[in-house]
């Protein structure tokens, strides 16, 4: 496929409510987008970086600029497929959502011009999956009752931001609301190797997950947790220690595994430099026995759809952020993912995701640069 142009859209897209974690609150969805011209048509990658680089160090704005200035110039003219984005883009890993905005435009355009599905491509062989809700911090009583409602729309998990302080309460609260939901817990990294016996307490409130309880640089502290809860579990599953941030590529999957530092993975496309990493990351989880889940970035209906294919696959054995956009978006200018009876329907159409609806794309852009110079578009 020959890349002709890129088109890149900065998008600031208003919030259903603020997202607030321990490292930090989002109060509206900045966002990039990417949409590449090939001799087939057009197709579409989602940036996932948040407006701030709080989560990690890219931001939606800065990739913008990373991507028009650095890593769209690199695909303007060349005929490529998506496995060879990661190969060509190596020297900017460190940018790992950007990355994996120009993968998923490429895959897209290849998947359209064979009039294949994501889901279908991937081998992905259910037509739902699990529906899985993420709450950020804020009172107890407010949390609570968001948990409440959020399973009465057929949610079968939430997943509860936690910090110091604001933590055994909450936790304690939503437990009793809600005996049989899976709950787990994500603190962003917000604890540290003193807070063990803590975490242990937290866990047996009876939690199914915790994600990245320790910040990337402390492997350490997650192996001695995993060897408490392992001790505690007997012959026994451990609750499992899911890495979010301190997973950015697959090397660093592999070192957390040979430290005993994590025992699930939190898989999201954009964090992890695309959606062929991350199918190399389900596959890893799968064979080495680790919990996985689909993780979500706040992402627009395009890069939801491409996380409910991927969460079609066999070793998601964790239920995901797995929402429609809308629970985070009051507008978006993609078609949502539908969801009844608390699934999530796996996408079946040609490409990652149908169209964006122009007008509401034109209506959300705060900033566009273009590439290339086909004449057409
Ligand atoms: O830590 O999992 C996280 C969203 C943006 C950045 C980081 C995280 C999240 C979520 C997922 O918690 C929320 C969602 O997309 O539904
Ligand atoms: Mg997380």
């Amino acid at each position: 496929m020959r890349v002709s142009a890129i088109d890149l859209f900065l998008l600031e897209l208003p919030l259903t409510e603020p997202f607030a974690a321990s490292h930090g609150q989002t109060l509206s969805r900045t966002v990039t987008v990417v949409r590449i011209t090939t001799g087939s048509g057009s197709a579409w990658g989602e940036c996932s970086a948040l407006p701030a680089a709080t989560y990690t160090s890219e931001s939606a704005a800065d990739s913008f600029d990373a991507l028009g200035r650095e890593l769209g110039p690199l695909l303007i003219d060349q005929v490529l497929t998506a496995a060879e984005v990661v190969p060509l883009l190596a020297d900017h890993r460190h940018r790992p959502m950007a990355v994996a905005a120009l993968e998923m435009a490429v895959l897209d355009g290849e998947l359209r011009s064979s009039g294949r599905s994501l889901a279908g491509w991937l081998g992905v062989e259910r037509g739902t999956a699990a529906a899985g809700v993420s709450l950020g911090l804020d009172s107890v009583a407010a949390t609570t009752a968001r948990a409440v409602s959020l399973a009465e729309e057929g949610y079968s998990r939430v997943k509860v931001k936690i910090q110091p302080g604001h933590d055994l309460e909450p936790v304690t609260a939503i437990r009793r609301a809600l005996p049989s939901i899976e709950l787990h817990l994500d603190a962003n990294g917000a604890y540290d190797g003193t807070d063990i016996d803590l975490l242990l307490e937290l866990v047996g409130l009876g939690v199914d997950a915790v994600e990245q309880p320790f910040p990337p640089r402390q492997p350490d502290a997650a192996s001695r947790l995993i060897e408490r809860l392992t001790a505690l579990a007997g012959d026994g599953h451990p609750v499992p220690i899911v890495a979010d941030e301190s997973v950015q590529s697959l090397a660093d999957a592999r070192d957390l595994l040979d430290r005993k530092a994590m025992t699930g993975l939190s898989i999201k496309p954009a964090r992890v430099g695309g959606i062929l990493t991350a199918r190399s990351l389900h596959d890893l989880c799968l064979n080495e026995g680790l919990a996985a889940t689909a993780g979500g970035m706040l992402e627009t209906g395009l890069g939801r759809h491409a996380l409910a294919a991927l969460a079609g696959l066999p070793g998601f054995s964790l239920t995901g952020d797995l929402s429609p956009a809308r629970r985070w978006l009051t507008v978006d200018p993609w078609p949502d993912l539908e969801m009844a009876d608390g699934r999530i329907s796996i996408p079946t159409g040609p490409g990652i995701a149908p169209d964006p609806d122009p007008a509401v794309l034109a209506e959300a852009t705060i900033d566009h640069i273009r590439l290339g110079d086909d004449p057409e578009t």
